[in-house]
C-alpha cells in the first residue's frame, strides 16, 4: 500500500507563470465548486486541514499546489504534486471570475507538462453536465489520463447507490467499474490504488 510520509502546502498560483519550476509529476483534482475536491486531498494524505474546504462555494480560488513524499511498496520513495483547483460553476462569482477560472484549468490541463491525470469528481447525486463532459474530452485531447471519482458516496441510501453508479457512467460513457467511489466510509487505499498507476504511466 502507498504511504504518505510527509505533505504540506506548497503554494498557490493564480496563472501559470505562477506554477512552480520542477519535474516533479503532478495529479489535479478539478470539478464543481463544493464537489469534494480539498476534502479529498486531506483524506487522502490523512490530514484534516492540509487543503481549505468549506461548506461554502468558491473557497479555493487558486491552483493550490501540495508537495507530498510518497513510499511504494517497494520501498522507494518519491515525490509528487497534488494540485486543488478552483471550482467551476459557481453561480456567485462574477461571469468574468467563472471565464477566468475556466480558462486557467483548460490551460494549466493543456500545457502542463507534468500534468500526469485529472482526478474529475462529480457528485454522486447529480448527473454530468457539460462542464464535466468537456474537461473529460479535454483531457483526452491533451493525452492526460481522466479518473473520475464520485464524491459524497455516503449520502446515497444503499438502495440507490448501484442506480446512481450506472446512471453516472453511462452518462460519461464508461462502465460502472471505471468509476472511484469517494465518501466518508470510503477506503482511500482504493483511491490511491487507481491513481498510482497513472503516475507511472506512459500518456
Ligand atoms: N458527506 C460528505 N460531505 C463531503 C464529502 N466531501 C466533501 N464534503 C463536504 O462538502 C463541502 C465542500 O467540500 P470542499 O472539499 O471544500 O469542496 P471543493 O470542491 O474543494 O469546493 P471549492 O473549493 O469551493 O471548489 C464541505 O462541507 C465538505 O465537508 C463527502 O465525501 N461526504
Ligand atoms: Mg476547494
Amino acid at each position: 500500500m502507498i504511504q504518505v510520509l510527509d505533505s504540506q502546502f506548497e503554494k498557490g498560483a493564480s496563472s501559470l507563470d505562477g506554477l512552480p519550476d520542477s519535474t516533479i509529476p503532478e495529479i489535479a483534482f478539478v470539478g464543481r465548486s463544493n464537489v469534494g475536491k480539498s476534502s479529498l486531498i486531506n483524506r487522502l494524505t490523512k490530514r484534516k486541514n492540509l487543503a481549505r474546504t468549506s461548506g461554502t462555494p468558491g473557497k479555493t480560488q487558486e491552483l493550490n499546489y501540495y508537495a507530498l513524499t510518497l513510499r511504494s511498496e517497494d520501498q522507494a520513495k518519491f515525490p509528487l504534486y497534488f494540485v486543488d483547483l478552483p471550482g467551476f460553476g459557481y453561480a456567485k462569482f462574477s461571469k468574468k471570475k467563472r471565464q477566468y477560472v475556466s480558462r486557467l484549468t483548460v490551460e494549466y490541463v493543456q500545457q502542463r507538462e507534468q500534468l500526469r491525470a485529472i482526478c474529475l469528481l462529480n457528485d454522486c447525486r447529480r448527473l454530468p453536465e457539460e462542464d464535466e463532459l468537456a474537461l473529460r474530452e479535454l483531457a483526452f485531447d491533451a493525452g492526460v489520463h481522466c479518473l473520475v471519482v464520485l464524491t459524497k458516496f455516503d449520502k446515497l441510501k444503499q438502495s440507490q447507490k448501484m442506480k446512481e453508479i450506472n446512471r453516472i457512467s453511462k452518462a460519461y460513457g464508461l462502465e460502472p467499474e471505471d468509476l472511484v467511489k469517494s465518501g466518508l466510509k470510503e477506503p482511500t487505499h482504493l483511491l490511491w490504488e487507481r491513481v498510482m498507476p497513472l503516475v507511472d504511466a506512459p500518456q
